[in-house]
């Protein structure tokens, strides 16, 4: 029998398993849809477990395009990490049913939930719902601009694990604490530890993440799925997908002179 929500499935084995997983975001606006397939498949040979696309400006038209040139090489989910509702495809594998939990907005919370879900279910598109907290950095992010949402307060790991475990009871199946792309202080360790003691689902965590000792500390503390994004839009740092993929997999760091 086929799973009804594969993409969540596998998601949920290896985090039940604990297995962590290293996952790349793409920003539609920054990356180049030609590179997109050679980037792809040099992640996945060097251990990467899955990709994210989306961002929260849409500047150029070619989200699907960039969605279709993953797809040539990806043997890995491809997720949609909406910024908006410009930014669903039936292209992708399935896509984050984000809400931003942290604020109070109500559009982010159900508003634009209820434009997307005819099109997402139209699409036949897997939809994962997920309960996302933008976590105080030293910088307004583009998220919360956008999203008119609040952050909550990054020396407030309780308020951060009441929402994870809200998120939970509503039946939300991740949770997601994000310190903001190009953050420059990513998701404390203390804040992830709490959330994670407190809730079963899956525990993603993003966020000026650039360095292996700083993804293995995320993974030591209880992150299911390490989520990075700028790092790895500057080619250079490429050869070092795999030291990242291999301080996720095992919570630990060979390098020493980085956090
Ligand atoms: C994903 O927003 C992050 O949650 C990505 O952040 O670009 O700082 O890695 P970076």
């Amino acid at each position: 029998m086929t799973a009804v929500n594969p993409v969540y499935e596998r998601l949920l084995d290896a985090h039940r398993r604990e297995i962590p997983q290293l996952y790349l975001l793409v920003d539609p606006d920054k990356a180049d849809p030609a590179e997109l397939p050679g980037f792809v498949a040099d992640a996945e040979d060097a251990g990467v477990d899955g990709f994210f696309i989306g961002g929260s400006l849409a500047l150029l038209p070619r989200f699907e395009e960039c969605i279709r040139a993953m797809k040539v090489a990806a043997k890995t989910p491809v997720i949609i990490f909406p910024g908006g509702v410009h930014q669903i495809s039936g292209e992708a594998d399935a896509i984050l049913f984000l809400s931003i939990i942290s604020g109070r907005n109500p559009e982010q919370l159900i508003g634009q939930h209820v434009i997307a879900a005819p099109m997402v279910r139209e699409l036949g598109l897997e939809a994962i719902s997920a309960g996302y907290m933008i976590i105080a950095s030293d910088t307004v992010t583009s998220t919360e601009y956008m999203s008119y949402s609040k952050p909550i307060p990054r020396e407030k790991p309780e308020i951060a694990a009441a929402h994870a475990l809200a998120a939970e009871m509503l039946g939300m199946k991740l949770v997601y604490l994000e310190g903001g792309s190009g953050a420059g202080r990513s998701v404390p360790a203390d804040m992830i530890r709490m959330v994670r003691a407190l809730v079963d689902i899956p525990v993603v965590v993003g966020g000026g993440i650039r360095n292996p000792a700083a993804a293995a500390e995320k993974v030591a503390a209880g992150a299911s799925i390490v989520v990075i994004g700028n790092h790895f839009e500057d080619g250079s740092n490429r050869t070092q997908l795999r030291a990242f993929a291999d301080a996720v997999h095992t919570g630990h760091s060979q390098s020493i002179t980085e956090l």
